[in-house]
């Protein structure tokens, strides 16, 4: 393991939150958290075998709903229902003291890390070859945020092959070894877990931060760099058994930290590429001998989200400001192009295709009822599609000849459009299960099939044909999320996320 020893990395990060805006709870409610929460979501409210209970963790969850689950618990998971052991008025009081910030300040340095590392079964102690059969290189994995697990799916027959417990609110998603073996999961929490597909068993896990953006593995998978929110770290780790090899403090030359909006592997650079919350900057890193190096490329705005050309040449990014994207030539650090993309552009979803002999890219919009279609030659947009509302997530692969763009948000949110690749027009509006938000497509290895998400608790992913768009089969599953092709995310296909 190596880790650099000068004290400035040795970190223990603050969260700096000024002290009038502590918490200071009444010491009954603090005995209440002590004597019912904390031996799962620990005295320090970082989490453990339960999920962190702090303001930034809990921003997806609100109020009433955490209410709820004090009071009924939370069905699939080891919560229980507080409602028969408390009064009303200490589970009220007990929602209002997890959403305050911490009287003492978290921390999430190198003994952190290191204290949280599991390893059930190091590197080469599990047999070399798959407990089941199926072509490997066709499964999916779905995600079902609904109950915190993870389904693995015969590409094939689309039939569920296992069913396993995830770490709390998986977010991103999950990357593969390049042999496809193993998966890496990242949590909100923080908790990067490796998964093994030949023996259907976690090898190794460890926390990287108190709330994490997402994680990227190295094209060479020797590498697992995690991006953080909260402490403004970047953190690197030996994919192998995930031991901690670096902690790099994310912060400009006059010392100002920043989140980090995300992390990913370039593959034909041999680097990683992540881009900064608070600071005008995005960063390529690449390993050599086992230590990172940091380029800094000076940014015209804080980044988002951002994707890139199919070639790594150039990084296409959201101004936080919502208003427009960014071109920047990774090799020049330069800004090539300014995009008008009003509505907040959702470019970590964005897609590319050939379209008349010339590369285009398209993405939906959090903000807008529009995908926008970007000739990546030029940096043209060529055409802005009106869809039924804003979009989340597109898809497409290379055999297909349509690409899907989901409605996420508004009252048209069970729907999907289906996109014809050629005429750049939507060629259907589907509408899978009417009332519940239909999102997230992705497709088998061929192009020859795909599954739609129906994001409910009551939910099911849906096969469909992707030439005829019949509708093939429906398999019952718990708010499933993301989908992820073992073939098409290490082959980087066209028509996925990276
Ligand atoms: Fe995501 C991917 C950021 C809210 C489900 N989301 C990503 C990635 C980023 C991101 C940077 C790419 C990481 C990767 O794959 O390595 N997401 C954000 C946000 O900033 C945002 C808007 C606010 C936030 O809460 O963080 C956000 N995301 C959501 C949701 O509300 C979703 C719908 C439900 C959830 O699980 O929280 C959601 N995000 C997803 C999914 C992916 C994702 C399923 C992976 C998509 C893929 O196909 O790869």
């Amino acid at each position: 393991m190596m880790i650099r020893k000068e004290p400035l990395l040795i970190l223990a990060v603050s969260l700096l939150i000024p002290a009038f805006l502590q918490a200071n709870p009444d010491p009954e409610t603090e005995a209440l958290y002590q004597q019912h929460c904390a031996s799962c979501h620990g005295s320090d409210r970082l989490g453990g075998m339960g999920p962190a209970l702090l303001p930034d963790n809990l921003s997806r969850l609100k109020k009433p709903q955490a209410v709820d689950a004090i009071g009924d618990g939370r069905p699939a998971t080891q919560m229980p229902a507080f409602a028969g052991i408390l009064e009303p008025e200490s589970i009220t009081a007990l929602a209002d003291y997890i959403y305050r910030p911490p009287a003492s300040t978290p921390t999430w340095g190198q003994a952190e890390i290191l204290d949280s590392h599991l390893l059930p079964h190091p590197h080469g102690t599990l047999p070399d070859e798959p407990v089941y059969q199926a072509d490997m290189m066709n499964l999916f994995l779905v995600v079902e945020i609904g109950d915190h697990h993870v389904t693995l799916l015969d590409g094939d027959e689309m039939e569920p092959i296992h069913r396993f417990a995830s770490r709390y609110a998986l977010h991103g998603g999950p990357k593969y070894s390049p042999d496809g073996r193993y998966v890496y999961f990242g949590s909100r929490d923080g908790w990067i877990t490796k998964y093994d597909l030949y023996n259907l068993k976690v090898v190794a896990e460890v926390r990287a931060g108190i709330n994490m953006r997402n994680i990227a593995v190295s094209a060479d998978g020797n590498y697992v760099m995690a991006a953080n929110y909260l402490p403004h770290t970047l953190v690197m780790f030996d994919a192998t058994n995930l031991e901690l090899m670096d902690i790099i403090p994310v912060e400009n030359d006059a010392g100002d930290s920043s989140r980090v909006s995300a992390v990913y592997a370039a593959p034909p650079r041999d680097s990683f590429i992540a881009a900064l919350k608070d600071i005008p900057e995005a960063w390529e890193i690449t390993v050599e001998d086992g230590e990172p190096g940091i380029r800094r490329m000076q940014t015209d705005t804080w980044l988002d989200d951002f994707f890139f050309d199919p070639g790594y040449d150039h990084l296409i990014g959201a101004a936080r400001d919502g208003k427009h994207g960014l071109v920047i030539n990774l090799d020049t650090g330069k800004t090539v192009a300014d995009l008008p993309l009003p509505g907040m552009p959702h470019l970590g979803s964005g897609i590319t295709w050939e379209h008349q002999g010339r590369r285009v890219m398209a993405t939906p919009h959090f903000r807008t009822g529009a995908v926008s279609i970007i000739d990546m030659d030029n940096w043209e947009v060529i055409k802005t599609l009106e869809t039924e509302g804003p979009g989340f997530f597109m898809r497409s692969h290379e055999n297909s000849r349509y690409a899907w763009v989901d409605v996420f948000f508004g009252p048209n949110r069970d729907k999907v459009h289906v996109i014809d690749k050629q005429t750049l027009e939507i060629v259907k509006t589907l509408q899978p299960a009417p009332g519940k938000v239909a999102a997230h497509v992705e497709f088998d290895r061929y192009g020859e099939k795909l599954l739609l998400s129906v994001w409910d608790k009551d939910g099911a992913v849906i096969v469909y044909d992707a030439d005829t768009l019949e509708k093939e089969k429906r398999i019952p599953m718990n708010k499933p999320s993301g989908k992820y092709n073992v073939w098409n995310k290490i082959n980087y296909e066209e028509g996925t996320s990276h």
